[in-house]
């Protein structure tokens, strides 16, 4: 079974994301979702509307998705490639090059972003019309 693993905080989930899953899930058998904890999420400057559990529970009802685990700090992607038994390791190409010590672990693929859509523009656009 080719397994397939990304990370992400994935807020307000919207189309650029879902083409993401469906395209990082094309590459396997089984895609886990490595999903930003609160806390982690501080460390990256980022506030989601929605909490870790709402958020996980979301992707859980995703088709193209397997399996959701946390993402709690920067380095535990070799752990859990090695511990998952990972094969590809996916990420918006807006992180092209920055995962490449991933090579010796597994194949690393950074895929086109979505243009148009994002969590910000989303926030700002509900800002405009509110
Ligand atoms: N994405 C995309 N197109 C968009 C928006 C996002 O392809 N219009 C992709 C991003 O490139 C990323 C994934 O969707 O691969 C999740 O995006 P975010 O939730 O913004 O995740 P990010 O904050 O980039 O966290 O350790 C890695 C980090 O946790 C990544």
């Amino acid at each position: 079974m080719k397994k397939v693993i990304t990370y992400g905080t994935f807020d307000l989930l919207h189309w650029g994301h879902i083409n993401l899953l469906r395209r990082a899930s094309e590459l396997g058998d089984y895609l886990i979702v490595a999903i930003s904890s609160d806390e982690f999420n501080a460390i990256k400057n980022k506030t989601s509307f929605h909490s870790f559990e709402n958020r996980k529970m979301i992707l859980e009802a995703i088709r193209y998705v397997d399996e959701v685990i946390s993402e709690d700090n920067w380095e535990q992607k070799v752990e859990d490639v090695k511990h998952h038994n990972i094969d590809v390791f996916v990420m918006g190409d807006d992180w092209e090059g920055k995962f490449d010590f991933l090579k010796e672990h597994c194949e690393v693929v950074y895929l086109p972003r979505t243009t148009g859509i994002s969590t910000t523009k989303i926030k700002e656009g509900l800002k405009a019309i509110n």
